[in-house]
């Protein structure tokens, strides 16, 4: 699909009354890019609702969703944002998993499953909210600082402030166009990197006495307790920066987190440098994501789901 297709579908009758959804372990650009849509899809004067799988965690709230209410209607269409398959919409998100159910997907995940009638997929860029930038770009809609300020919270997530290879001289010239309506970038820059809930620095003191280092330091795995978590009194979404601690210390080439989600099931998310391909690592986990920062689901054991990592890290260093 190109966008002159996705914007007649925005502007047809066909799209109204839209539920936009966003992946489960949400992040700042499926969030951002959600709200975005749902702002621009309501100054057209339609009809349109943000639905996510947990709680937002507060850090959001008072840039992307200040003043949200949702309104009232009986949806005609389904819109998924940064969701690169079914399986990401979660349990709570699971009436939407059934086939046809979903219109449009807007993505940049190269693993993207392809599940909705129409999509917008560019694994170029760095963010889903850099595509709808674009996007609300080419529909000359008007960049409201409410929307800027959602679309420039995801795509500073979605590149680690801008950090990561992701990054193309067009983020930045998006990010700096999404500064001029206005956005204080220096405080939502702090408040998206630097401050954290104290919840979520006692969870990083407990990870961090038990960061495990094999393959002669090139590689740190760190496990998160399902119990730690649950009893932090913090949203399970405020946790999306643990995964990168790992791959921080010097020399670590793969970084990786092992979050306990139930009995015998584990959630993994991988970082990587440039020696590294976190995408093809998940993968073979059935999982998927970015070149350097990718995800998968392990069911076993703890002591299975560990051997079953290191096996194939040792792979990845053979
Ligand atoms: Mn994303």
């Amino acid at each position: 699909m190109d966008f002159s297709e996705i914007k007649s579908f925005l502007e047809s009758d066909k799209c109204d009354n839209v539920t936009i959804l966003t992946h489960k372990s949400p992040d700042g650009d499926t969030f951002g890019c959600g709200f975005a849509l749902c702002y621009l899809l309501r100054d057209m004067g339609k009809k349109a609702n943000v639905i996510n799988h947990e709680p937002l965690p507060k850090k959001y709230k008072e840039f992307m969703y200040p003043d949200y209410e949702p309104m009232d209607f009986e949806e005609k269409c389904v819109i998924a944002v940064d969701i690169a398959s079914l399986e990401l919409l979660g349990d709570n998100l699971s009436e939407y998993k059934k086939e046809g159910k979903i219109d449009l997907c807007i993505d940049h995940h190269m693993t993207n499953k392809k599940y909705a009638k129409l999509y917008y997929i560019d694994s170029e860029a760095a963010a889903a909210c850099q595509i709808l930038y674009e996007l609300i770009k080419y529909m000359e809609r008007p960049v409201t600082k409410l929307i800027a300020t959602c679309l420039y919270i995801g795509i500073a997530t979605d590149t680690g402030c801008f950090k990561f290879e992701n990054v193309t001289p067009k983020t930045h010239m998006i990010a700096a166009e999404l500064i001029s309506y206005g956005i204080n970038h220096s405080y939502v820059n702090r408040m998206m990197f630097d401050v954290k809930p104290r919840g979520v620095i006692k969870v990083e003191q407990e990870v961090l006495k038990n960061l495990q280092f094999c393959f002669d330091d090139r590689c740190a795995i760190e496990f998160v307790p399902k119990a730690l978590i649950d009893n932090s009194g913090v949203e399970t979404a405020e946790f999306e920066e643990l995964a990168t601690i790992p791959l921080t210390v010097e020399g670590v080439e793969v970084g990786i987190t092992i979050k306990e989600k139930g009995n015998n099931e584990y959630k993994l998310s991988v970082r990587t440098t440039e020696k590294h391909d976190a995408c093809a690592f998940c993968k073979s986990f059935g999982g998927g994501g970015h070149l350097r920062a990718a995800g998968c689901q392990i069911i076993g054991t703890y002591g299975e789901v560990m051997k079953k990592i290191k096996d194939r890290v040792a792979e990845l260093f053979e």
